[in-house]
């Protein structure tokens, strides 16, 4: 197996030259999270089960995080237990994560919790179906966060066979989303699945994410072909017993090309809008009808119940930081997505003007 083949590239080999490697010690790719600790790695060798040093696993409780299916990461092997060691942890190029509110019910509520779906994207296929659950708005807001996580998106419309006229849904998509592929494929019949692989290239790694149901398995197994099921089980064992999985969470396409597939991935949301961010925080929502101005900001505007409840003990005031961080945020995502709206105004703007020097002239 060669490491280019599985995303190797100048990013990490510049990081594992600086180190001051071991002999012995080798790059991997984590192909799979098990439990109890344990991760499927591939390098040059083949597959491992392998499991953090005890130096690593500190670090990690410290939070230096765990390795996530996509991490690059320093190995020892055992060939003859088919065993590795990892001893490190290269530096992301980028990841897909779970932003969330913990604990929403209790003290300490409003906690921003982050967790790694996947690391070390370069595409992210968006796969949505047109059906009734189509929505342009929700296609936006994806699309959002994955730019910002430094990821290219393409949006997949899936389930063409269900509407007469897939180009509408293109064209509805074009008025307010510039400088994305948008390609129309039907998982049924396989067509569009061809434009798909175009997006593919050898050592590029992809995730395909989208509402459950939207057709991201068919999709995948299209690529894959028969392939898939070809899956070798891989033997994990712990405390608890051994069982066997059979199948992997990151795959490789026979023409080349890295397909991450995990549970969480599927699960994969955009960023919280201002609405959810005023559910997860309610009492503050609440304290915020007693502002003397109806637009406050909780800043520093006189008369602000908020800023008050903190003063008297009542709200904890770093529930109040991650509350206005996190609505800040929001903010600037909605701004974000809204740019394609005002540029499309603003090139029908023009458009008109330019129609009424016309008909000026025309007179
Ligand atoms: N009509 C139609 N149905 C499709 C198409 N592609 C997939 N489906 C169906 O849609 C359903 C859901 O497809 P999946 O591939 O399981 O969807 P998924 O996105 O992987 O769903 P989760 O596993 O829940 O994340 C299945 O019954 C598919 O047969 C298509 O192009 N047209
Ligand atoms: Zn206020």
């Amino acid at each position: 197996m060669k490491l280019e083949d599985l995303g190797w590239d100048d990013h990490f080999r510049t990081q594992f030259s600086n180190q001051e490697t071991e002999q012995g010690v080798l790059p991997a790719r984590v192909s799979q999270g098990h439990r109890g600790g344990f991760y499927s790695v591939l390098c040059e060798e083949g597959e491992f089960l392998a499991e953090m040093s005890g130096r690593m696993q500190h670090a990690a409780k410290d939070g230096g995080g765990l390795p996530a299916v996509g991490d690059w990461v320093t190995i020892r092997t055992y060939k003859e237990k088919n065993r590795a060691i990892i001893h490190g942890l290269l530096e992301r190029k980028n990841s897909l994560s779970r932003k969330g509110v913990s604990g929403r019910k209790s003290e300490i509520q409003g906690k921003i919790t982050e967790q790694i779906l996947a690391a070390n994207i370069d595409t992210c296929f968006l796969i949505n179906a047109l059906d009734n659950d189509f929505s342009v708005r929700r296609i936006e807001r994806y699309l959002t966060t994955v730019y910002n996580s430094g990821i290219t998106p393409v949006v997949v419309l899936n389930k063409t066979d269900l509407v007469p006229d897939p180009e509408e849904y293109l064209d509805q998509i074009n008025k307010v989303i510039f400088g994305v592929s948008v390609i129309p494929v039907c998982g049924l019949t396989n067509s569009g699945i061809l434009d798909l692989s175009a997006h593919i290239q050898a050592g590029k790694t992809i995730v395909f994410i989208g509402s459950s149901g939207v057709g991201k398995s068919t999709i995948i197994n299209r690529l894959f072909g028969m392939e898939r099921q070809r899956v070798n089980p891989v033997r994990e064992s712990d405390q608890k017993g051994r069982h066997t999985t059979t199948s992997r969470e990151l795959m490789l396409l026979s023409e080349g090309g890295i397909v991450i597939d995990t549970p969480g991935m599927r699960e994969f949301q955009p960023w919280m809008v201002e609405e959810e961010i005023e559910e997860a925080f309610n009492d503050i929502e609440e304290l915020s009808l007693d502002c003397k101005f109806r637009n406050c900001t909780h800043e520093s505007e006189p008369g602000c119940a908020v800023q008050e409840a903190i003063k008297a003990g009542k709200l904890d005031p770093d529930r109040y930081c991650n509350y206005t961080r996190m609505r800040r945020e929001a903010r600037f995502i909605e701004e974000r997505t809204n740019l394609g709206t005002q540029q499309t105004e603003r090139k029908r703007w023009k458009a008109i003007t330019k129609l009424q020097k016309q008909i000026k002239k025309d007179w």
